[in-house]
């Protein structure tokens, strides 16, 4: 299997901002610079200059050069760039695509919603019943059983967001999801740059909060319902075995079941309630103060079970997000905790915390699921809060940024990710380090840590070795079969692709599903994807991968021209 990457010239197919960094990848042989044209729509030359020799790039394990026209900064569409007889796929200068790709990626959330029907007036060719509410041959979400004997209750657990591309609903991962929606909004509240989040067309718009919290509001719910009485938070909930493509989720006639609470849940509800109790207080004094106390009540479960781990061995019908460490999810939960109460014993448990100091700014993703350290450390960083010793700990963001403007620098393709082998879900990994990048800006107003930014999100749009975007809709070519039970076209033709701005996994060097064994051994990292639905673990979309998408979508909307 060979890949038709196209053209060797890699830019960013959807646009660069007119007045920000310009950056194009060329693969080729040569080893002396090469000249390079810059032509508008009509093949007019409007810029030129000479590529610079990279050598050969450990990512894709390609001779490529380098390509910066910059200094170009008229806005326009349709622009092509030529270099070594190739010419780029088309591309725009302008501003325009971050705003409705911010407003796409987090279109996103409203048709994964669990537990209601998905309006075919809001979102055409989406629409579809309820999934999981009770109606057969679902067996439904609210009133689910343990598995067996796990527990002797059940619980209604309706509603939130389904994972990813299974009808699986984790605790873990929901997480992260909405507390990056909830910064991304919090966001508006405190960065200079920032512009107010756009409307979603979800049923809940036109009241009088914001779609985003709206969107948020929906999957927190549910990470409510997840809480026991005594404040510990089964870890997920999911079909007894793996469902097949496609299959809609008002059709799973499958059993579902609850499993056991695990410390890591009970972490992640503290810290998006908490968060929740101050970005929801302006629009729902109830809706606040009932999540401070599920935070509260969550924290206080943690400290008293501080070790129940969830089991890698419990894949059967749904991921297992098993995490060996839950001592960053501590260092989260009293971050937020702290941020939103002030209160002495949230603020001594961060200080004494190793996570406080470490250095969380490693060479893959600054944070995921399983790592979130750097989501509390961000938030002491970005949101206003009286801990003592702040400057340092908004050094310490700058810090990290500096560490991703040496990778970029030092990468042929500009990515602030280089850790070698590429993670299940390496795109978010690079979107969750542009978001250091954009804390850095937002802190210091320097603009090298924007750039960053702005240069990490070519990567994503077609500057890389695959030559095309990740995101669907976005880019002359693009992924657009990404494993899901109803977006599978590929499968069923009366079943819709993945909504435009439904981000892919992104190359995962672990080949961890039949697909990728099948068609991409021994690959380069950047060519360990394949946009078959059947890969799953490279090409699935998943709700902590749009959040990240979205909040760096929004942060470049709010630079104008750049
Ligand atoms: O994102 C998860 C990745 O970090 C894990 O390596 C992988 C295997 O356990 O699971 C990924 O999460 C999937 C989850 O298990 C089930 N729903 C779809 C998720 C995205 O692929």
């Amino acid at each position: 299997y060979t890949p038709d990457t196209g053209p060797r010239v890699r830019v960013n197919q959807v646009a660069y901002l007119p007045k920000g960094p310009k950056n194009a990848t060329l693969v080729t042989d040569a080893t002396d610079a090469l000249p390079w044209k810059l032509k508008d729509a009509a093949g007019k030359v409007v810029a030129q200059g000479s590529t610079t020799p990279r050598g050969v790039d450990a990512s894709s394990r390609q001779n490529v050069h380098s390509i910066d026209f910059s200094a170009y900064h008229k806005a326009g569409t349709g622009f092509t760039l030529t270099a070594d007889g190739e010419t780029s796929r088309p591309f725009d200068i302008g501003a325009d695509a971050y705003q409705s790709l911010e407003v796409d990626a987090l279109k996103f959330y409203y048709t994964q919603r669990s537990g209601i029907a998905i309006d075919d007036a809001l979102r055409p060719g989406y629409g579809r019943p309820a999934g999981h509410i009770g109606t057969a041959p679902n067996q439904g979400d609210t009133n689910v059983p343990c598995q067996p004997g796990v527990c002797d209750y059940s619980l209604d657990v309706s509603g939130g967001w389904y994972d990813a591309g299974d009808h699986g609903k984790y605790v873990v991962n929901g997480g992260i999801s909405v507390a990056q929606l909830m910064s991304e909004f919090e966001r508006t509240k405190n960065a200079a740059s920032a512009r107010p989040i756009g409307a979603l067309a979800i049923p809940e718009s036109g009241d009088d909060v914001p779609d985003v919290l709206d969107e948020a509001r929906w999957e927190q719910e549910f990470l409510l319902k997840m809480q026991r009485p005594d404040g510990m938070v089964h870890h997920k909930i999911h079909d007894e075995n793996w469902t097949g493509l496609p299959l809609l989720p008002h059709l799973d006639p499958q059993k579902r079941e609850l499993h056991p609470v695990s410390t890591a849940a009970t972490l992640n509800l503290a810290a998006t309630a908490a968060q929740a109790a101050r970005v929801f207080a302006p629009y729902d004094a109830a809706f606040a103060a009932k999540n401070l106390a599920a935070a509260k009540k969550a924290w206080a479960a943690a400290k008293a079970n501080p070790a129940i781990l969830a089991s890698p061995s419990d894949g059967n019908g749904g991921g297992t997000y098993d995490d060996a460490d839950v001592s960053d999810e501590f260092y989260w939960a009293a971050a937020e905790l702290y941020i939103t109460t002030g209160d002495a014993e949230y603020k001594n448990f961060v200080l004494a915390s190793p996570h406080h100091t470490a250095d969380l700014w490693s060479q893959g993703g600054a944070m995921d699921w399983g790592h979130v350290a750097a989501l509390g450390r961000i938030d002491l960083a970005t949101v206003p809060n009286g801990l003592p010793g702040r400057d340092a700990v908004r050094q310490s963001v700058v810090t990290g940024a500096d560490r991703y403007l040496t990778t970029i620098d030092q990468h042929p393709y500009g990515l602030p990710y280089n850790p070698g082998d590429y993670v299940w879900g390496s795109n978010s990994a690079v979107l969750n380090d542009m978001i250091v990048l954009a804390a850095a800006y937002d802190i210091t107003g320097k603009l090298p840590y924007r750039d960053g930014v702005l240069q990490g999100i070519d990567y994503l749009l077609g500057r890389n070795a695959l030559n095309q975007s990740y995101v669907t809709g976005y880019g002359e070519v693009a992924s657009k079969n990404q494993h899901s039970r109803w977006y599978a076209h590929s499968l069923d033709t009366s079943l819709p692709n993945p909504p435009h701005g439904s981000l892919a996994g992104g190359p995962n060097s672990g080949l961890q599903d039949p697909v990728a064994q099948a068609k991409l051994p021994g690959c380069a990292p950047q060519f360990c994807y394949i946009d078959d639905i059947n890969s799953y673990s490279t090409n699935e979309v998943a709700v902590n991968w749009n959040a990240p998408l979205s909040w760096v979508a929004a942060f470049i909307a709010g630079q104008g021209d750049g």
